[in-house]
């Protein structure tokens, strides 16, 4: 058995954060509003990278604060946080030597605020654990996806996991510290093979540390399903259910509707029962904050926990 099933399968709440440039944009670029998936903008209005890339000029998030997101996550009750590291867009939201297309290279932050945010939630018990866009890339000629700036280009993915992906998930799983989870999202460019010899490499620096099941071939240590999607009957094994707090991953200006704490609540109580972990998701925004109804409605469910929950 893994020995990071252990943590995993008492957790059963977990915080996801979506974090990066696409936070910055709100669901808006240029003249277009956009709903849900914000973190899909570039996607979605077709961005010419180098043009996107600008947003990190701007980017200077200095209302984040690592100890109270943790302490937020912690009265909360939630037992572990994932944040992505680098998502579809490209951008690396830590300190990366592997590009300067980073938040400590590319924008005026300059700091690296997922050391202090590992650092933060170690303090206070929090597993702490990267999401990790291992295919998709839409900043690189050679990263899946952008068939909009690299149409007429024969894309070598071998490369970029070889330049890019590769070396950038060596760096998250040696720079900051033990990790309880890489949550891999959306495989291609590998065979199952290959997937098998990069887990293998990556296991070798934190033989501790849970593979999400959408690292591919069914070579994960748990099982993920579908977004926002809770089995119908209790399921046997590891696994873990994601849901958004409102309609989008990544923040979105104009989307109010959040989940009440009661919803939550409900949610957490029939993923529980069925014998799996809550992953509910909040999205910053460019300045680092959250919005004010996730921090409300998440301690709220936090109480409510601390009164009626069993841990
Ligand atoms: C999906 C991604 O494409 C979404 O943007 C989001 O990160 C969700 C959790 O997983 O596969």
């Amino acid at each position: 058995l893994h020995p990071g099933l252990k943590w995993f399968g008492e957790a059963k709440f977990g915080l996801f954060i979506h974090w990066g440039l696409y936070s910055k944009l709100g669901g808006r670029w240029k003249d277009s509003s956009y709903y849900g998936s914000g973190e899909w903008i570039m996607n979605r209005a077709k961005a010419p990278a180098a043009e996107y890339a600008k947003v990190a000029q701007s980017f200077n998030p200095t209302g984040f604060n690592a100890e109270e997101w943790a302490e937020t996550a912690r009265q909360s009750g939630i037992k572990y946080m994932v944040i992505t590291a680098k998502h579809h867009e490209g951008f690396s939201m830590y300190d990366s030597k592997v590009t300067d297309f980073d938040i400590v290279d590319a924008s005026p932050y300059k700091k690296d605020p997922m050391k202090a945010l590992s650092d933060a939630c170690r303090a206070k018990g929090i597993q702490f654990g990267f999401y990790y866009s291992q295919f998709l890339d839409w900043h690189e000629p050679d990263g899946g996806g952008n068939n909009w700036d690299f149409k007429n280009k024969e894309k070598d993915y071998q490369q970029y996991y070889r330049t890019k992906s590769i070396p950038q998930l060596k760096e998250l799983l040696t720079n900051y510290g033990p990790l309880g989870l890489v949550w891999f999202d959306m495989p291609g460019g590998l065979t199952a093979a290959q997937t098998k010899q990069m887990i293998d490499s990556l296991r070798l620096l934190q033989p501790g540390c849970l593979f999400s099941s959408r690292v591919g071939h069914d070579l994960g240590d748990y099982r993920d399903f579908g977004d926002s999607e809770v089995p119908p009957v209790p399921i046997p094994g590891a696994w873990e259910s994601i849901y958004t707090h409102n309609d989008s991953w990544g923040y979105i200006r104009h989307d109010l509707n959040f989940k009440s704490p009661e919803q939550i609540i409900r949610l957490l109580g029939n993923v529980a029962s069925k014998g799996g972990n809550l992953m509910l998701n909040v999205g910053p925004d460019g300045n680092g904050q959250w919005p004010a109804y996730s921090i409300a409605y998440l301690k709220a469910t936090g109480k409510w926990l601390q009164t009626y929950g069993e841990s």
